[in-house]
């Protein structure tokens, strides 16, 4: 079977005679840009090239053209999941956004297997900075801090200062960064978690035979096999734990390119910083409470709603608390989009998941009150009237479930949503490179000229 590069080699002369045919015009102009965009944000200014995915407000994400069920049904999954066909690995979406193909079963093992190679070991150094780390610290900046660290093992780094690169030739060493940066990932969020949740000693093992989600999973300490299991929980349970891992990081992986962590990571990387640095810097922008934090925001939120009212089924008590929320001049968390003007399909795609368990979920008051919320906070959001979007967002699920296999620190949730992400920013990386997208510069304007130029029409 090819390798991931190999068919991404294949793709690249389609994409790049694409570009040049796109280059001849230049100067036609396809949006205008308005004061309120200047101001408010830039909402929907058309200004970047984004090639894994694209945002419907109506219709929500696409991957390279695919909905959410659409992968579901494509994509293959990992190999110990072939008699019971479930969640995707998410390398299978890797395979899809890098190359715009369904990867064949073999190929997408292969990328498997090629990713546990690269991931088996944490450089010690890195282990050494997390470990010097105050175990306090946010897990998101201890992320942060490792990723940027790993850039001096960069090999595009050391390439570029050695001067013996050309452009054109860029992308292969980003991509050596990327697939390794990806790779890691297990092993530096386990390491994060051992650190924080457990004094530092390992909750699970790395199986090299065994998928990316299984490893993460595994080094929560959350599978039957591989891993300390401190809550006892069945092997059913683990094995459910992992499908989650396995879907959640399949549909997080990229939002198109406007979102904070992507556009941050796709703006760094346009300096030629490296992609531990480039992602590090979308890492930082996913930490905060507008963005990717929500998702710790709206299990802190549920637990705290869900002691104040008598059941989650008590929609007057639940919707005093959105008020009294509101009235704070707090947000909803979980709740709203900067694009989405309908429920966020990933959403859905968790409820199924619930949905798919009956018998687990139906004692979990948190998940309860969560599938209520959807229902009755779209009616005070929308009474209140200011966001443009009353529904769900991605956040509102995914935190809650996490929390009822056992993941109770919180401020983690955030940091398997970094995981995710990493694949679809990194992945537009590669291809900025292998395009040879130049440095992101737009024009900023001060007050006095936009005042002229508001007088002036
Ligand atoms: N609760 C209360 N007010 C909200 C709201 C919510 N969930 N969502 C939007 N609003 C408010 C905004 O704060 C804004 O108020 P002001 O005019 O006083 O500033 C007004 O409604 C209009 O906002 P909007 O145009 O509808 O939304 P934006 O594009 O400005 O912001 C988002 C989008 C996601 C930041 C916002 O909806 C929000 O803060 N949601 C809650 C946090 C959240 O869930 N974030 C996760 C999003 C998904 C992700 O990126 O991971």
């Amino acid at each position: 079977p090819r390798s991931l590069k190999e068919a991404v080699e294949q793709a690249i002369p389609l994409r790049r005679h694409e570009l040049k045919e796109l280059k001849a015009y230049s100067n036609m102009q396809i949006d205008s840009i308005t004061v309120g965009s200047i101001i408010g944000g830039m909402r929907n200014n058309k200004s970047m090239l984004w090639q894994g995915t694209t945002l419907d407000p109506f219709n929500g994400i696409k991957f390279q053209g695919k909905t959410i069920q659409e992968c579901q049904q494509l994509l293959p999954c990992s190999p110990d999941k072939q008699s019971k066909k479930t969640e995707f690995m998410p390398e299978s979406m890797l395979w899809l956004l890098m190359t715009g193909e369904i990867p064949k079963k073999e190929e997408a093992f292969g990328l498997m297997h090629e990713l546990s190679q690269r991931g088996k070991t944490l450089p010690p150094f890195v282990e050494h900075i997390i470990d010097s780390l105050p175990r306090t610290m946010h897990p998101m900046t201890q992320l942060a801090v490792a990723l940027a660290s790993l850039n001096s093992s960069s090999t595009f780094c050391k390439n570029y200062q050695d001067g013996v690169i050309g452009k054109e030739d860029y992308w292969h060493y980003i991509f050596e960064d990327a697939l390794n940066l990806i790779a890691l990932l297990p092993q530096l969020v386990g390491k994060i978690y051992s650190n924080v949740t457990n004094e530092g000693m390992p909750l699970g093992y790395f199986n090299p035979d065994r998928d990316w989600s299984y490893n993460i999973a595994s080094l929560l300490g959350m599978t039957y096999r591989d891993s300390v299991n401190k809550r006892n929980l069945t092997k059913e349970q683990c094995d459910d734990f992992t499908d989650l891992v396995r879907l959640y990081c399949g549909i997080h992986v990229d939002h198109e390119g406007g979102n904070v962590s992507a556009h941050a990571t796709h703006l760094v990387g346009s300096a030629l910083s490296d992609p531990y640095l480039s992602y590090s810097a979308g890492v930082m922008g996913l930490a905060g409470p507008l963005h990717g934090l929500a998702a710790q925001e709206v299990v802190r939120f549920l637990v705290d709603m869900a002691a104040r009212i008598d059941s989650p089924d008590n929609e007057s008590q639940v919707s005093e608390y959105l008020w009294a929320l509101l009235n704070s001049g707090k947000v909803v968390p979980g709740y709203g989009h900067a694009v989405l003007r309908k429920p966020d399909p990933r959403f859905d795609a968790m409820l199924r998941f619930v949905e798919a368990r009956p018998q687990e979920f139906q004692g979990d008051r948190y998940v309860q009150l969560m599938r209520n919320l959807s229902k009755y906070a779209p009616k005070v959001l929308t009474e209140h009237g200011k966001t443009k979007n009353p529904f769900p967002n991605v956040d509102s699920a995914s935190g809650v479930l996490f929390y009822h296999y056992g993941i109770h620190d919180l401020l983690f949730v955030t940091v398997i949503f970094a995981c995710s992400r990493a694949i679809g920013p990194l992945t537009q990386l590669v291809w900025d490179r292998i395009l040879g997208l130049p440095i992101e510069r737009p024009k900023s304007v001060d007050m006095a000229t936009l005042r002229r130029l508001v007088n002036q029409n």
